[in-house]
């Protein structure tokens, strides 16, 4: 099984770039990003809770998080692997990921990391602009990413699991680095 986590900052490519991963590697795709706007579109009590974490760009507190994903996993098993876009965003997400992998017998394969500056990062989800893509909430959430996020990576990098790419240029010259990278923990 091909388990990859796709990590990086807000609007550093991480659910653009996972539409072509699942295509070429017949992934199922989990974003945690993606589940939780379909939860407020819903109305659920699940979604109008995260709705007032993700418009401060706040994270969803990890208990949330880690029962929903634990939910979607069981949802996607007949594919080659997951790609999981957007978890995890902490160290008690990635240690959960690793405990429900294991259970499984499988672990993490690989973690592609998106390297892209913040002056970009700005740029790009203002031009995105979803309803969490204004000024304020971008800081906010660049901040998270920084403090909350970021040391995930440590975690990884001491597995030697990680990938840096830079996340700058054409998606498919991005998605031609990725996929090289890939090709390798097969
Ligand atoms: P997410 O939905 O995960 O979104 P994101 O990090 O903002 O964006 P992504 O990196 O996927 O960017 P994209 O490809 O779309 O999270 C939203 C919120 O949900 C979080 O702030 C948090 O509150 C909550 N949440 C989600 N997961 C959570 C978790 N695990 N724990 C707690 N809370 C959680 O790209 C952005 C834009 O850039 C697009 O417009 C795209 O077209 C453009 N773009 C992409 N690649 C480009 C390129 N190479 N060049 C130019 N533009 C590019």
């Amino acid at each position: 099984m091909l388990n990859l986590v796709i990590f990086g900052a807000p609007g550093s490519g991480k659910g653009t770039q996972s539409e072509k991963l699942i295509e070429k590697y017949n992934l199922a795709h989990i974003s945690t990003g993606d589940v939780l706007r379909g939860e407020i579109k819903k109305g659920s009590d699940l979604g109008k809770s995260a709705k007032q974490y993700i418009d401060k760009g706040q994270l969803v507190p990890d208990d949330v998080i880690i029962g929903m994903l634990a939910e979607e996993l069981e949802t996607k098993k007949d594919k080659a692997g997951v790609i999981f876009d957007g978890f995890p965003r902490t160290l008690a997400q990635g240690e959960a990921l690793d405990k429900m992998l294991k259970e499984k017998g499988q672990e993490v394969s690989a973690v592609i990391c998106l390297d892209v500056d913040d002056a970009e990062l700005v740029k790009r989800l203002l031009q995105r602009g979803r309803t969490d893509d204004n000024l304020d909430t971008i800081k906010s959430r660049l901040e998270v990413y920084k403090n909350q996020t970021s040391p995930l990576m440590d975690y990884y990098q001491k597995a030697g699991k990680t990938a840096h790419i830079k996340g700058v240029g054409s998606v498919d010259e991005i998605f031609e680095k990725i996929s090289q990278a890939v090709d390798k923990t097969k």
